[in-house]
C-alpha cells in the first residue's frame, strides 16, 4: 500500500536538515523543523514552513529528546520523520516509537537497526549469508583467558573491537603477545563508559585496506539495488574528510561482485530504505564486510552527481511504500565525483574546533560544483554540535579534471571569522599520493608533513580579502549580524579604512 506522504518533521540541524528540506520542496512536501536554542536562527529554521523549539543546545536536551521531538511531530500532524544522520538516526528505539504513534520513520525497520547496531550479530548475520567478512570471533566473548587463547590461533596482530560500537569507536590494535590482556581490558573499559556494553569480538588486521562503501536501496517489496561505491578511505582519526566515486581501485569486474555482496547482506536482513555496506578492502583487492550504516550519510551526494538519483526522495518514495522505480540496469556512474568536508577547525593547532561568528562566507559556483551547506553572514557556528561548515562536491567527466575542479572551488571558498581546513584540503589535492590514486586507509598519517607544511601566506582575491576585513572589522566593532548594526545602518568605511590602514577600493 501506498501512502502519500505531506508532511515531514525533520529530527536534525545544519546541511542534513537543508538538504532532506530542499527534495521535501520538489516534491511538494511540508517541511517542520525542530530546533534548540541555540539554532534558533539556524537556516534549517528558516526554510522550513514551520520549526518548533524542543529544548537547550545540549544534543540530550534537544536533538535527542525522543519525547519532545514525538509531541511536537503530534502537535504538527506531520506523517513522517526524517531523521538525517548522527542524533537518533540509527536509534531503533526511536524508529519504533514513531511505528507506536503511527508516524512514518523516513528509514529501516527497527530490527533491521538493532541488528546492525549490535557489530557481532551483524557479522554473524553476514556471515550465514554468504558476505565475506574479515576472519575473527562471531560470539560474546566473555572469558579473557578463551580470548587470550582465540587470539593466538587467529595469529597477531588483530584488531579488538567493541560490538555496541563502530566508527572507530572503542577500537584496538594489538601487535605483540604481551599487550594482548591489557589491551582487551583497555578496549572492554572503554565500551563500558561509552556505551554501558563491554562486548568485545576480535577480527585479524588488515594491514592497510582501503575503506570502500556501497550505496543500496531497498523497497518493502524486497527489491534491492545499488548505486555503485563511494571510497572513503581519506580519514583523520575515524572521520573522513575526503570521498570520492568511482574509487580509484575499482574494476568492472570487483564492482559487480562487491555489488552482489551488498544486495545479499541487505535482503539478508530484509532491508528497505537507503543503506551502506562497508567494506575493507585490502592490496590485493580482496574485500570483507565491515559493517553497514542504516542511514543516510554525509556523503551521499557523490553517488547522486555520477549516478543522477536523490537519494533522499528515493527513501521518502520507499517510506511511502512504493516500489523502486529504478532497475539495476539503468544505474551507470557518469564521470567522476569528488567530495571535500569543509570544517571549522584550526589544521594547525590539532584540528581543534573552531565556533564562532562567520563574518563573511563565499561559496564556489559554476560548472560541476555543488555545496551542502548551511552557514550565511553574520551565523554564529555554536560550539555544541559537529563543527562542519559545509561539503563541497564536484564532478567532472574524469577524476583528473575533478581534482582540478576541487582545487578550483577550494579557491574561490572564502570564509572569515572561523579557522577552516581549506588550506589543509587544497594540500590533500596537491598531494602526489592523491592525485595518483595511490592511497589507503593510512594517506593522512602517511604524508603528514607534506599535509601540514605552512606555506606562506598569500592573499587571493585581493579586493575581496579587503571586504571580508571590513566585514571582520565591522561585526567585530558594531556587535551586529547580517551587516547592520543595531541601529540599522551599515558600518562606514571610512572609520574601517583609518583603523586598518588598508589601500581604498571603489
Ligand atoms: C579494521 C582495520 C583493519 N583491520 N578492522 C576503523 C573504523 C571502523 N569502521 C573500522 N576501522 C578499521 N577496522 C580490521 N580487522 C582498520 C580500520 C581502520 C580504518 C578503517 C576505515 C577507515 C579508516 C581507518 C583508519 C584506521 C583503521
Amino acid at each position: 500500500m501506498v501512502i502519500k506522504i505531506s508532511k515531514v518533521l525533520v529530527a536534525n540541524r545544519g546541511e542534513i536538515a537543508l538538504r532532506i528540506m530542499r527534495s521535501c520542496r520538489e516534491m511538494g512536501i511540508k517541511t517542520v523543523a525542530v530546533y534548540s536554542e541555540v539554532d534558533r536562527t539556524s537556516m534549517h529554521v528558516r526554510y522550513a514552513d514551520r520549526a518548533y523549539s524542543i529544548g537547550p543546545a545540549p544534543s540530550n536536551e534537544s536533538y535527542l529528546n525522543i519525547e519532545k521531538i514525538i509531541e511536537v511531530a503530534k502537535l504538527s500532524k506531520v506523517d513522517a520523520i526524517h531523521p538525517g544522520y548522527g542524533f537518533l538516526s540509527e536509534n531503533a528505539t526511536f524508529c519504533q516509537r514513531c511505528q507506536q504513534e503511527g508516524i512514518i520513520f523516513i528509514g529501516p525497520s527497527p530490527e533491521v537497526i538493532r541488528t546492525m547496531g549490535d557489530k557481532i550479530t551483524a557479522r554473524s548475520t553476514m556471515l550465514k549469508s554468504g558476505v565475506p567478512v574479515v576472519p575473527g570471533t562471531n560470539t560474546k566473548l566473555t572469558d579473557d583467558e578463551k580470548v587470550v587463547d582465540i587470539i593466538n590461533k587467529i595469529g597477531l596482530p588483530v584488531m579488538i573491537k567493541a560490538s555496541a560500537g563502530g566508527g572507530g569507536k572503542g577500537m584496538r590494535l594489538v601487535e605483540k603477545k604481551s599487550e594482548i590482556l591489557s589491551s582487551l581490558r583497555g578496549a572492554r573499559s572503554e565500551a563500558k563508559t561509552a556505551f554501558g556494553d563491554d562486548t568485545v569480538y576480535i577480527e585479524k588486521y588488515i594491514a592497510s585496506p582501503h575503506h570502500i562503501e556501497f550505496q543500496i536501496l531497498g523497497d518493502q517489496y524486497g527489491n534491492v539495488i545499488h548505486l555503485c561505491e563511494r571510497e572513503c578511505s581519506v580519514q583523520r582519526r575515524h572521520q573522513k574528510v575526503v570521498e570520492e566515486t568511482p574509487s580509484p581501485i575499482m574494476n568492472a569486474e570487483l564492482r559487480e561482485k562487491m555489488g552482489q555482496h551488498a544486495i545479499a547482506a541487505a535482503k539478508a536482513v530484509n532491508y528497505y530504505g537507503a543503506g551502506t555496506i562497508e567494506f575493507l578492502v585490502d592490496d590485493q583487492l580482496n574485500f570483507y564486510f565491515l559493517e553497514m550504516n542504516t542511514r543516510l550519510q554525509v556523503e551521499h551526494p557523490i553517488t547522486e552527481r555520477v549516478t543522477g538519483y536523490d537519494i533522499v526522495k528515493q527513501q521518502i518514495l520507499i517510506a511511502e511504500g512504493s516500489p523502486l522505480e529504478i532497475k539495476q540496469e539503468q544505474v551507470i556512474q557518469f564521470g567522476h565525483a569528488i567530495e571535500a568536508r569543509i570544517y571549522a577547525e584550526d589544521t594547525d593547532n590539532n584540528f581543534m574546533p573552531s565556533p564562532g561568528l562567520v563574518t563573511h562566507i563565499t561559496e564556489p559556483l559554476g560548472l560541476g560544483v555543488r555545496t551542502d551547506g548551511y552557514v550565511f553572514e553574520g551565523y554564529r557556528i555554536p560550539m555544541d554540535y559537529d563543527p562542519m561548515i559545509s561539503k563541497l562536491i564536484v564532478s567532472a567527466p574524469t577524476r583528473n579534471e575533478a581534482i582540478e575542479r576541487m582545487r578550483r572551488a577550494l579557491y574561490e571558498y572564502k570564509i572569515t571569522g572561523v579557522k577552516t581546513n581549506i588550506k589543509f584540503l587544497e594540500r590533500i589535492m596537491d598531494c602526489p599520493d592523491f592525485k595518483e590514486g595511490n592511497y589507503n586507509t593510512h594517506f593522512i598519517k602517511n604524508n603528514e608533513t607534506f599535509l601540514l607544511a605552512s606555506d606562506e601566506a598569500k592573499i587571493q582575491f585581493e579586493d575581496l580579502a579587503i571586504v571580508t576585513a571590513f566585514m571582520d572589522y565591522h561585526h567585530k566593532t558594531k556587535k551586529c549580524r547580517n551587516g547592520f548594526n543595531q541601529t540599522g545602518k551599515p558600518s562606514r568605511w571610512k572609520d574601517f579604512h583609518r583603523s586598518q590602514n588598508v589601500k581604498r577600493i571603489n
